[in-house]
């Protein structure tokens, strides 16, 4: 089939955050992300200070307001700090911003230039689930610095706690209750996408947890989106938790890649990471399930590790506590080994450590 899809790749995730400086350092920190540029008050902007942070191919942009009347001010007061862009890489913002519009799309911002020095810079941005915007970036006439208006970070030396991960995997978000279906069409018939798998409530199973899952992909796999939605189970969902605390939609968590899971959780640890606990009765019956693999049991015990297998391979992965105070946002590190799925053979285990944390968190009222 022909690759109707524009999306070249997801050039960045830009973060609004009370307080741009501090979240910097933790994704730094914590995370072994590397300051490379900056935006602010030293050099003339009046609005907003943003952080450009690199690893591997991840860019990830840290976002303030500087004032009370500002979007991202308004953004966080209502959501928390939280990932407010999604932003892919395209060869021709113009008409992918058009298609984009004839398929139902909402307008954010509209296809717009800046000249520089350095080259033109394009953009555009609509509208996606709840505040977040998905946005387009051209930069293929930019030989610049990472956007125009940023300056290279003072601080360049490399990351102190390095990690080893290296792209983003997947970008989750949470959306109400028939968003679901809406969004992933979307996607299929504006951008070209696949869908790539689905998961009914009857596949994502504990006694409580409930939730349905779709993830869409661009053709070549680069880009892979899934979408949840909350199903009537007989607590709270973990979906519907997000969407309180959240205040609406959002991105519930980032998955990022590693070739060296152990390694990269272990440092990830020693950092001051904290990641669900997995139980040791996990892996009683771990090789039993997906064979032959080529890491130590006992280490990934140790760490908590969960693994599954597929048609094509196996994946390791493990998933953070919420990074913020609010249960919204958490992360995913994952090894792929030829696995194209995303670890359903590990859900149950994995919604049992969510529901655990649920309860601490003191949400056990059941619903309905
Ligand atoms: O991205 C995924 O599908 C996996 C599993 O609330 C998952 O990481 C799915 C739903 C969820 C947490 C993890
Ligand atoms: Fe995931």
């Amino acid at each position: 089939m022909k690759n109707t899809c524009p999306l070249l790749g997801l050039d960045h995730l830009e973060f609004y955050v009370g307080n741009a400086k501090q979240a910097a350092y933790f994704y730094e920190q914590q995370f072994g992300f590397t300051p490379i540029a900056f935006r602010g008050l030293e050099t003339g902007d009046r609005k907003a200070a943003s952080y450009l942070l690199q690893q591997g191919h991840i860019q990830f942009v840290l976002s303030s307001g500087l004032n009370s009347e500002n979007s991202i001010t308004e953004t966080v007061a209502r959501h928390g700090d939280s990932v407010a862009v999604i932003a892919f890489t395209v060869a021709d913002v113009h008409q992918v911003y058009k298609t984009l519009l004839q398929h139902g799309a909402t307008a954010a911002i509209p296809p717009t230039t800046i000249e520089t020095e350095a080259g033109q810079w394009r953009f555009a941005a609509i509208q996606g689930y709840g505040d977040v915007l998905f946005k387009f970036v051209e930069r293929h006439h930019y030989q610049g610095i990472f956007a125009p208006g940023f300056v290279p970070s003072p601080i360049t030396v490399p990351a102190r706690n390095e990690t080893g991960l290296f792209e983003i995997d997947h970008v989750v978000g949470n959306v109400e209750t028939g968003a679901m279906d809406r969004w992933v069409n979307f996607f299929i018939r504006a951008l070209g996408c696949q869908l790539l798998a689905h998961f009914d409530d009857k596949t994502i199973a504990t006694k409580y947890s409930a939730l349905m899952s779709k993830v869409v992909q661009d053709p070549t796999g680069r880009i892979k989106l899934p979408i949840n939605e909350p199903a009537h189970g007989q607590r709270q969902s973990q979906i519907e938790e997000y969407l309180q605390f959240n205040d609406g939609p959002g991105v519930q968590h980032i998955a990022l890649a590693t070739r060296d899971i152990i390694h990269t959780v272990r440092q990830l640890k020693s950092a001051g990471v904290a990641f669900l606990k997995t139980p040791m009765t996990y892996y009683d019956t771990l090789e039993k399930r997906v064979g032959a693999i080529d890491q130590s049991i006992d280490e990934l015990a140790e760490l908590g590790i969960l693994v599954d297998r597929d048609a094509t391979g196996y994946l390791l992965q493990i998933f953070t506590q919420p990074v913020e105070d609010r249960p919204t946002l958490f992360f995913e590190v994952i090894e792929r080994h030829g696995a194209t799925s995303f670890g359903e053979g590990n859900f149950k285990a994995l919604f049992k450590a969510i529901e655990r944390e649920q309860a601490r968190r003191g949400n056990l009222e059941p619903v309905g």
